[in-house]
């Protein structure tokens, strides 16, 4: 049996500009263009769930959501910032599945079949991968899981926000069954409105369609669409990342400036980075710390050993880092260490797709 999981952030660019702003977690906030007092062009990128309930949604112009509710909170797009949190989550993913196929800024396709073997085992996984997303970079997300892509990501929606859900084989065609066939996953407007024209309204009545008059409506798209209302697709999660580096991050419970507590978290993280690399049999030649501040700011420092792929060497190096580099005059939030510039042990030949387990 496949198990597939789809994770998808929660609320993505609100939640993440929560991060350095908690004081907005409370009111209704909206990330998008500037509402220029109601007069603004553009679109709400996203809000979070509190201004959903006020029917604030992703794409509405921000004038609508300005008459809507002027009171909520507007911020303007800052893509880079998104970029970077977007990174350290799916790195973390990484560590939970040999493939990974992302396909947006906030959500991710892992097949898990080698790593659990039953329902219950993949949903206490989602729970450890879910709390370590929220746990290392403070987001929220929901995981969908099922043994196709199609159904792992129809989960997902329904388990939106903050939750996990589960959907059987056997259950997929029940759960499709009486939905409005727009909420399918693939179908859009222009296609649904077809559908409902043709007589399908729900997503059963897809899967019990005429086969041949879908074709002669939609060509083979037609008979794809039917399989997916009957909860059937085949496709594979492409594992469309190389591992080129393996790193470890810790997040401190205090922001410090303790010298001792962050060569101590160093070398936790190079006990932790060692073994991943001593398991996968491979070498490294750069070493990099990053310290992200208080103030959210970063500083990545990076320094090549000769020496490679002993963890002897990694914590030199990475000590040495910290205590050359690093702004003692600001507290630090988070910590990490990473290795790059991997080599099999054996071949020396550069990896370039090193599946982790
Ligand atoms: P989504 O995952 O679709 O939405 P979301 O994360 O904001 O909310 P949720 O998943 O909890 O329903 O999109 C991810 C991000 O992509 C979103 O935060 C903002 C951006 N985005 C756009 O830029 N344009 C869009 O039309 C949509 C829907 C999202
Ligand atoms: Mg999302
Ligand atoms: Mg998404």
């Amino acid at each position: 049996m496949r198990l597939i999981m789809l994770i998808d952030m929660d609320y993505f660019f609100v939640a993440c500009e929560e991060l350095r702003r908690p004081e907005i977690k409370d009111k209704p906030s909206v990330v998008g263009f500037d509402p220029k007092g109601g007069k603004g062009r553009g679109v709400v990128m996203t809000c979070n769930y509190i201004a959903r309930k006020f029917g604030i949604r992703s794409g509405m112009p921000i004038s609508m959501a300005y008459r809507i509710k002027p009171d909520a909170v507007y911020l303007p797009i800052d893509y880079a910032f998104y970029e970077k949190e977007s990174g350290e989550v799916m790195e973390i993913v990484k560590e939970y599945a040999a493939k990974l196929e992302q396909v947006s800024i906030d959500e991710a396709f892992i097949d898990v079949s080698k790593r659990v073997g039953s329902y219950d085992a993949a949903l206490r996984y989602a729970e450890t991968i879910r709390e370590s997303i929220k746990r290392r970079t403070g987001l929220p997300c929901s995981i969908g899981i099922s043994t196709n892509k199609l159904m792992a990501k129809m989960a997902c929606e329904a388990a939106k926000p903050a939750g996990i859900m589960l959907i059987k084989e056997e259950q997929a065609k029940g759960f499709l069954e009486g939905k409005p066939v727009g909420d399918l996953y693939g179908i859009g407007t222009k296609t649904r409105e077809k559908l409902e024209a043709m007589g399908y309204r729900t997503i059963g009545d897809l899967a019990r369609a005429n086969t041949m008059d879908l074709i002669e409506m939609f060509g083979s798209f037609g008979v794809e669409m039917q399989k997916c209302a009957n909860g059937i697709d085949e496709s594979a999660v492409e594992g469309n990342y190389e591992v080129k580096s393996i790193g470890r991050e810790i997040t401190f419970d205090n922001d410090t400036a303790d010298a001792g507590a962050i060569l101590a978290a160093i070398r936790k993280l190079s006990e932790e980075v060692a073994g991943e690399v001593k398991k996968a049999g491979i070498t490294f030649r750069v070493v990099t710390v990053k310290m992200r501040y208080a103030d959210f700011t970063e500083r990545l420092k990076s320094r090549s050993t000769r020496r490679s792929g002993e963890f002897d060497a990694l914590l030199a190096s990475a000590s040495d880092l910290y205590s050359r580099y690093a702004d003692r005059s600001k507290r630090i939030r988070k910590i990490g260490v990473r290795v790059s510039g991997l080599t099999t042990a054996r071949g020396q030949k550069r990896i370039n797709d090193f599946a982790a387990g």
